[in-house]
Formats: C-alpha cells, structure tokens, sequence
C-alpha cells in the first residue's frame, strides 16, 4: 500500500465544510479565552497529507440514520436547529452573545429525583445537551458538525469496500460526544458514526481504539452495554486532575453484555514514549483476543510533547509505531479527534497514518480467501466462533454494498 515516489496511500476523507465552524473561543472557569480549536487545525493536517501525496477524497453525504444509529434524536435536533433559535432570540443582536454557551444544567443534584423537563426558553435549554462551557455553538457549526460525521462514515465505507485503511479529516472532534449530550469540544461522535457503519457493513465485532489525550467518554458512554463494539483508550489520568474528570478510570469496564469489553488505561502526567507504547500495546493485545475485524482508531495527537492541552510528552516516532501496532489488527478507519499545536500537528498525523500503513503491509489474515475483508484478528476469535459469523455477514454486506453507495449519494435530511 504505497504510491509510486514512497508517498502516503492512505486516503484522506475530507470537505470543505469543516472549516465553517469558528467556535470563537471557550468560557473556561468563567472567562472566556481564545481556545484551541480553531479551523487552522485543518488546514495544517490536510496540508501535510497532501504535501505527503496522500489521495483527498471528499465526503459522501448521509442521511441522518448514520447519526441517529449512535445519538438520541433529540440531541440531533438540538444541534441542528440551536443556531438558528438563539439568532432569533435575539441572543446575538440584543444581548451580545454571539456564541451558544449554556449557563444551567440540569445535575442530578439539581433535579433531586424530579423528571427532566425541556424549558420553554433558549437560554435554559442549552445545558440540557450541553455538560461544559467550552464547547460553543455559531453560524456555521451545524454544517461542520454534519461534514465531519459524513468524513467518519465514509471512511468507514472505504474501509468496508476493501481499502486497508482510510483516514477522516473530521472537524470538529467527535470522542467527547455521548448518546445525549456534548461537550469537550465535540458535538457528534464521528468514531462511533464510523464504528457503527462497519457493523452495520458487516464487520461482525469492531473495536474502537483511542490513543487522543483525553479520555473518549463519549465513545465510551455509546457504546458501554455494547459487546459488539469494544472500546479502548489510553489517556492522562482523570484522577490527576484532568479533562473530562469523571471519567476514564481504569475501574470502568463495561457493564451488562457489555462487560470486558471496555478497556482503560489511564497514564500519569508527564508520561512520554515508553509508558504510552505499552499501553498502546496492551490495547491492542486486548482488541485482538475480542475478535475485533475492523478497527476505529481515534487519532488524537494532543499526547503531543508540545501540545498545549495535555501533559503527556509523546514523540512524533511514538505515533508512528502507535499506528503500526494498530495497523496490524486489520483494517483500519482512523478519525481526527485532538491535536492543538499548530507547529507540530501535521507531523505527528503523518505519522500516525504512515505507522498505520506499514502496519496493514504486515497484517496476515487469519483466512484470506480473496474476499473477505473483515476476518477476525488472529486466531482467539476463530477459537470464539466469532470468525464463521463474521464471515457469513461479510458477503451479504459485500452484496448490499452498491445500495449503500446510493443512499450515501442521497440528499441530506433538512434540519
Ligand atoms: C477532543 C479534545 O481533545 N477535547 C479536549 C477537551 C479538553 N479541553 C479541556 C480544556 C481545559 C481548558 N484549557 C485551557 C488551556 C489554557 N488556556
Ligand atoms: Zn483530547
């Protein structure tokens, strides 16, 4: 999987749409500053890839259903129609308010067992799907929102028609978004658009594996209850006081069907290349005794030595072996999550990805008949029974997929 001169194959999903979100700024601890998250993110990644040689596809639009498979639909309706709301309410016009930010939610502390109710004013009904202060709302996020869940999906559809591994440019991040609520910078989980959309295609078990910064509670929150999808992340200890707080203990392991199939490995501050790679490694030892025959990678590079986020120091070589690990599982839909420092930002996501695809040079699969192109990794899932289901799947979904390519063609569902 190279191209001639050495370059970078992995296709780049990517649109236009995702530098249309202009957050203006975070409200952290009251004030509020410049933020990390700034469409310039973008434009150095896809700068890099592209200098690399790497293939820019644009993203296929989908229909709702693609986001309705991971988030309630009044989530969905939240984040579609608030601009337009908070603008007619003169939010921006009469008030100053130029960006969404909630400023009441509703804890379990404050309901005090009473039912949620939706409240009949703008302003008090923002909290109720938004849980921080950092993550705004203005005129163009929908678009973004939307593009970047559509660069997740179709990655993932590359990836199920065959490609050994595609990369979406997706803007904003996707990991810190749950069922219901969003936050950390993140409205919609385009990792779980993308994990979703290779069951669905026919990928009998999926791993999701996060190597961003933060902990992935979003992903994690989706898909919890869940054995078919196995979440796994490495991340900088909640307990040591960092994003998203509540969350990434090492404790959380599924619950219900799901248990054993949610994997945490919080690091201290401070960890660099060496404690980050073996947790990498024990992530992925994990995901392949799961039978795991695709694979999610939520590329966050905010581990990032210089990355003004996170206290992690890992090196640019630390992503690419990262990558290579992963590359190895089996076929491979990386999504964009974190990564804020602008100097160093479209290094390390080259390296990730070239990691990724010495990696997938190296994957044998267990049964490689010519057709399949999800088999389980190595031989535990054979041993499961997960390898002949997976397998039945994968032909009827090879089958559909040329409906699937219509319904990606189709219009938008309208807001
Ligand atoms: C996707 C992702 O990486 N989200 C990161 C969310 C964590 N943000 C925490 C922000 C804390 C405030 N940052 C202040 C930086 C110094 N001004
Ligand atoms: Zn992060």
């Amino acid at each position: 999987m190279t191209v001639e001169g050495g370059g970078l194959a992995v296709p780049v999903v990517w649109s236009e749409d995702c530098l249309l979100h202009r957050p203006a700024g975070e409200v952290w601890l009251g004030l509020r500053e410049d933020g990390t998250e700034v469409p310039e993110r973008a434009t150095v990644i896809l700068g890099s890839l592209s200098a690399a040689g790497a293939p820019i596809r644009p993203a296929e639009a989908h229909d709702e259903a693609a986001l309705l498979a991971v988030h309630d639909r009044a989530l969905v309706n939240h984040l579609a129609t608030i601009w337009a709301d908070w603008e007619a309410g003169g939010y921006p016009a009469d008030y100053g308010r130029d960006r969404v930010v909630p400023y009441v939610f509703p804890t379990a502390a404050m309901l005090a067992g009473l039912p949620l109710r939706l409240p009949s004013a703008t302003h008090g009904r923002v909290g109720m799907f938004c849980y921080d202060t950092m993550t705004l709302v203005g005129p163009g996020s929908w678009e973004a929102i939307r593009a970047a869940a559509d660069a997740a999906a179709t990655a993932a559809r590359l990836v199920a028609a065959g490609q050994p591994a595609a990369y979406a440019l997706c803007r904003p991040p996707g990991h810190h978004a749950g069922p219901s609520g969003y936050g950390g910078s993140c409205y919609l989980n385009n990792a779980a658009v993308a994990a979703e959309a290779l069951r669905q295609a026919g990928a009998g078990r999926v791993a999701v594996i996060d190597v961003d910064a933060h902990h992935g509670n979003g992903t994690q929150a989706i898909f919890y209850d869940r054995a078919d999808v196995f979440y796994a992340s490495v991340h900088v200890d909640p307990g040591a006081g960092w994003f998203p707080h509540y969350m990434g203990f090492a404790a959380e392991r599924g619950r219900g069907a799901g248990q054993g199939a949610n994997r945490n490995i919080p690091l201290a501050p401070g960890s660099g290349d060496a404690p980050w790679l073996a947790a990498v490694a024990e992530l992925c030892a994990e995901v392949q005794a799961h039978g795991a025959e695709a694979i999610v990678l939520s590329l966050g590079v905010d581990a990032a030595a210089a990355d003004p986020e996170s206290p992690l120091q890992v090196s640019a070589e630390g992503y690419r072996a990262a990558g290579e690990l992963i590359g190895r599982l089996g076929p491979v839909a990386a999504i964009q999550e974190g990564g804020y420092d602008l100097a160093s930002l479209g290094e390390y996501v080259l390296a990730a990805l070239t990691g990724v695809e010495a990696g997938r040079a190296q994957h044998r699969p267990a049964q490689d008949d010519g057709r399949a192109q999800f088999s389980p990794a190595q031989t535990v899932a054979a041993q499961t029974g997960a390898a002949q289901a997976g397998g039945a799947q994968t032909g009827a979904a090879q089958a559909a997929m040329p409906e699937a390519d219509q319904r990606a063609g189709g219009p938008r569902a309208s807001s």
